[in-house]
């Protein structure tokens, strides 16, 4: 039977008084691999919304390529709206690895299967800008990848402080909900995003 590359958990919240989220996610597969992202729209409701699909819609449209050329891409097709903030991680299935980056105000980590509690993590290398507006310089890391290890991303309607919670022994679903319950402020829409690499 043919395992799927990854186990995803996503929860999200929107803003009280907003009549929409602006926090997107998305999972992508492409040949030998799987595109995962979220997408936080500047500021709240319908046109943060709309410059999260329109990332979205451009990320799906072209999962395959590496996340530098993604990332590119939203930029240029974001330049009419109001922009967005990202975290970005394709998981290559040949090398058994992760290409991740974030621009802007996104969290994320890679929870280690391996070891006791607390388990061992990775940051995400972040780098300030507005995909849209101003770019920074931008690298992506590559991380080798064990079965289990588990991605993390959250928008910034989630405190930072959720990595000391985490087990990798518990399913993606139950993480998220976890983070959204306990770690979201309240004063934001809100996404958590997480994705176990099963292969
Ligand atoms: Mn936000």
């Amino acid at each position: 039977m043919n395992i799927p590359l990854i186990e995803s958990g996503i929860a999200c919240l929107t803003m009280p008084g907003q009549p929409q989220s602006g926090d997107r996610h998305l999972v992508q597969p492409y040949s030998n691999g799987l595109l995962v992202a979220v997408v936080d729209g500047l500021g709240h409701g319908e046109l943060a919304a709309a410059a999260a699909d329109l990332a979205v819609s451009t990320l799906i449209k072209h999962a395959g390529e590496s996340v530098i050329a993604l990332v590119k891409r939203c930029h240029i097709a974001l330049r009419d709206t109001r922009g967005v903030v990202m975290a970005l991680a394709s998981f290559n299935e040949l090398d058994r690895a992760l290409t991740w980056m974030g621009i802007g105000n996104v969290e994320g980590l890679v929870l280690r299967a391996e070891g006791s509690p607390p388990s061992k993590h990775e940051n995400l290398l972040l780098r300030g800008g507005v995909v849209g507006d101003q770019l920074p310089s931008l690298s992506a890391s590559i991380i080798r990848l064990m079965q289990g290890d588990t991605l993390v991303f959250t928008t910034d309607g989630i405190r930072g402080d959720f990595a000391k919670d985490l087990s990798s022994s518990d399913p993606p679903q139950m993480m998220a909900d976890q983070i959204i319950a306990k770690y979201s402020k309240g004063s934001d829409d809100a996404l958590v995003l997480v994705a176990r690499y099963l292969k």
